[in-house]
């Protein structure tokens, strides 16, 4: 017996924007029906998150029923639960997994819960908790539920503790919740401990919800996202399916293989800017960035690549023309999406005032303090502190524009040079 696990598949995610990552997201999901079927799997386990959202995508909707519809051909069975993606809204208690269970396209699971206990029954018409497939495997399943996630693992535990599990050769209990520690600021989480005492009845935990993989003990097993459903997961990239053999009564009694699916490359990049001084040297070093790092981009299919500039700009943010730095990426790597961020922080240094100087001494230091912070002004920042008090001066005295100018042009030619070609 053999089974793929997959889970977050996140279909109908129209990442950016893009209509490319929508796409992304169909073809991974047909992948995995594709690699079921080519490797002859007895059923897949889909752990949740199945769909992006509750309001499913029509289009998202056709590429499931595809995909659903040729494993059913296949003879394969599909057993699902319900992720915090897809969930139906508590007004609505019918989902669109509801309806794919309804149409007999998967076994949605989840148990009944009446007074606090959990009423574990085989799957019916009206769903279930548990479904019995060919070869002596029983799978069960839990939905997510969020803060409410260790009180109905409680409640499922005592209500397993006390199931017949004659003729049933191995327990699957496949479930939308994360183990703590595997990642930061996910909720829905359970400790180890908490799980324990499943490992008496459970031979293989097939979780989802955490986009990283990872596999506990050869007994909890989450594959990850199998899309890149955002770009920190780009920094796992043995992540897609596994696929279990199932060996009862020898030990051990399965293997599992996480296996990787293709998916769209993602390159990241960062940027310091703090000896960056003027907005060409850091357009140079965008250049120079591009060239280093151009052979270890992957160009087919065409990367998403994102750029953070980091660290103090030198100068004002506003003269960092961000879609030329755009531009450069696009120019360089014909990326389907490059993205630039601006994560820099802007020289801040607190003003020293002086609190016995008259007012005009006060404003002289101010500007030139404030000219200080970029770092195109910073050698003759006193004398351009002056110019900008002259232009001050000559606009409250309704000065001729002509003579602004003049003024701005003359202090251009003498202190341009000082300034560093700025
Ligand atoms: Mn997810």
């Amino acid at each position: 017996m053999r089974f793929i696990h997959a889970a977050d598949v996140h279909l109908g995610y129209q990442q950016y924007g893009s209509k490319e990552r929508f796409d992304d997201f169909s073809r991974v999901f047909l992948y995995i029906v594709e690699q079921a079927i080519e490797q002859q799997v007895d059923f897949v386990l889909l752990a949740g998150d199945l769909f992006e959202k509750r309001t499913v995508d029509p289009m998202a909707m056709r590429v499931a029923v595809e995909g659903l519809g040729q494993l059913r051909e296949a003879g394969i069975a599909v057993v699902a639960v319900e992720g915090n993606h897809e969930k139906a809204h508590y007004r609505d208690q019918y989902s669109w997994v509801d309806f794919l269970d309804a149409l007999g396209y998967l076994f949605l699971l989840n148990p009944r819960f009446e007074d606090g206990r959990a009423i574990l029954e085989p799957h019916g018409d009206a769903g279930g908790a548990y479904v019995d497939l060919p070869g002596g495997v029983r799978v069960y399943g839990l939905k997510y539920y969020g803060a409410a996630t260790g009180k109905a693992y409680n409640a499922f535990a005592e209500a397993l503790a006390n199931m017949n599990h004659q003729g049933v050769d191995f327990v699957i209990l496949l479930s939308h919740a994360g183990l703590e520690g595997q990642l930061p600021r996910y909720s829905g989480t359970l400790t180890y401990d908490d799980l324990a005492p499943l490992r008496k009845h459970i031979h293989y935990l097939a979780f989802g919800h955490i986009h990283k993989p990872y596999a506990v003990d050869q007994w909890i097993y989450n594959p990850g996202s199998p899309e890149t459903r955002s770009i920190e997961e780009s920094a796992w990239p043995e992540r897609g399916y596994y696929l279990v053999e199932i060996q009862p009564g020898r030990n051990p009694d399965h293997q599992a293989e996480l296996v990787s699916t293709p998916r769209r490359p993602f390159h990241r990049f960062r940027l310091e800017v703090d000896t960056l001084t003027t907005p060409n040297a850091v357009y140079d070093a965008v250049r120079a960035l591009l060239k280093r790092e151009g052979r270890h981009v992957v160009r087919n299919p065409a990367p998403v690549v994102e750029l953070t500039l980091s660290g103090v700009l030198p100068f004002s943010r506003f003269d960092l023309d961000l879609d030329y730095v755009e531009g450069l990426v696009k120019e360089a790597w014909a990326p389907l999406l490059a993205r630039v961020r601006n994560m820099t922080t802007p020289a801040d240094f607190e003003i020293a005032v002086d609190m016995e100087a008259s007012r005009p001494e006060l404003e002289q230091a101010i500007v030139r303090e404030l000219l200080e912070r970029d770092a195109r002004y910073r050698p003759a920042a006193e004398e351009w502190a002056r110019v900008a008090l002259d232009v001050k001066r000559l606009v409250l005295e309704s000065s001729a524009p002509e003579a602004v100018i003049e003024t701005l042009r003359r202090a251009r030619a003498e202190l341009g040079s000082i300034a560093g070609g700025a």
